[in-house]
């Protein structure tokens, strides 16, 4: 019961935030690009990895109705071990609070990394609700299921295998495979394939993933909803499945570590996957060429 007051000085110390000023100030260049609904999720806030420009920058060109924060957005494993908060950190912070106060409903559903925050299930701290799973229907009439994801990854295999995902480390893995060999040769050793070994790694990184979409859709599906938004697996991605007879759609928001995803719903209910190192350079081209309309002044 000690506890109570403890909550409550937290929940005010949250809800005054916004009147701080954050250390990277908000760009808002023009229109704010706006969507009923944003899912961003595995923003590893509290961690090196975590891409804290480009999500800033993502913050400051959109807007929605409805932001769902879908778990491991604060790394409480890794701050456990190790204190790591830029003054970014806080920004975002501060930017998904400012949202709240415009009138953006926002929903925080934790995930694995951010697992103390689970017990808060059904409070609200200055306008952020936290839940533990939340349905969600889009402007079409579709019922979608939204949680983290880690509940369907028994095994946890998720972070011996993300070492392995993506094809440019495969490539250095290629190369690193030639000299390993000479040197082997050199050394009379007999051969032994350093790429073979990853690439039996990337092999069963494929099939977790692939296997992991399978699961969740077939657990919507089991629910009776048109389909689930989730994480965890830093994978974006969008696949169809059929459940009895009946379409279950899988959408995964990605991360904010590698991918740099965000899932929108666009006013009429359609559904995208947003890749924001590839809207800010089309922002840049766009830019440019605006630019080069400009006169030169003489
Ligand atoms: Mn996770």
């Amino acid at each position: 019961m000690n506890d109570l007051p403890r909550h409550f000085d937290a929940a005010h110390k949250v809800a005054s935030f916004p009147s701080i000023k954050p250390s990277v100030p908000e760009r808002v260049i023009g229109e704010r690009r706006r969507f009923r609904t944003i899912w961003i999720s595995d923003v590893h806030l509290g961690t090196k990895g975590c891409n804290h420009e480009l999500l800033i920058d993502f913050l400051d060109h959109t807007d929605s109705e409805t932001m769902y924060l879908v778990g491991d957005i604060i790394d409480g494993w890794r701050l456990k071990k190790k204190f790591y908060w830029p003054a970014e950190h806080n920004d975002i912070v501060w930017r998904i609070l400012k949202r709240a106060r415009r009138g953006t409903r926002i929903v925080y559903i934790p995930g694995n990394h951010d697992e103390m925050v689970r017990p808060f299930a059904g409070m609200n701290f200055g306008g952020v609700e936290i839940m533990r799973a939340a349905f969600h229907e889009t402007a079409d009439g579709r019922r979608l299921m939204v949680l983290h994801g880690d509940e369907f990854d028994t095994i946890m295999l998720a972070h011996r295998w993300l070492a392995f995902v993506g094809d440019a480390l495969y490539h250095v893995m290629m190369k690193l495979n030639n000299w390993v060999a000479r040197v082997r040769t050199a050394l009379g050793l007999p051969y032994w394939s350093l790429s073979k070994a990853a690439k039996h790694k990337v092999k069963n990184a494929v099939e977790f993933i692939s296997k992991y979409e399978e699961v969740v859709a077939r657990a919507a599906g089991e629910r009776g909803v048109d389909g689930v938004v989730c994480g965890h697996i830093h994978t974006a991605e969008f696949r169809s499945f059929s459940y009895d007879g009946k379409e279950v759609e899988y959408w995964n928001d990605g991360d904010w570590v590698e991918g740099c995803n965000a899932l929108v719903e666009h006013f009429d209910g359609t559904m995208e996957i947003l890749n924001w190192p590839e809207e800010v350079a089309r922002r840049e081209i766009r830019c440019n060429d605006v630019m080069a309309t400009v006169p030169e002044a003489a």
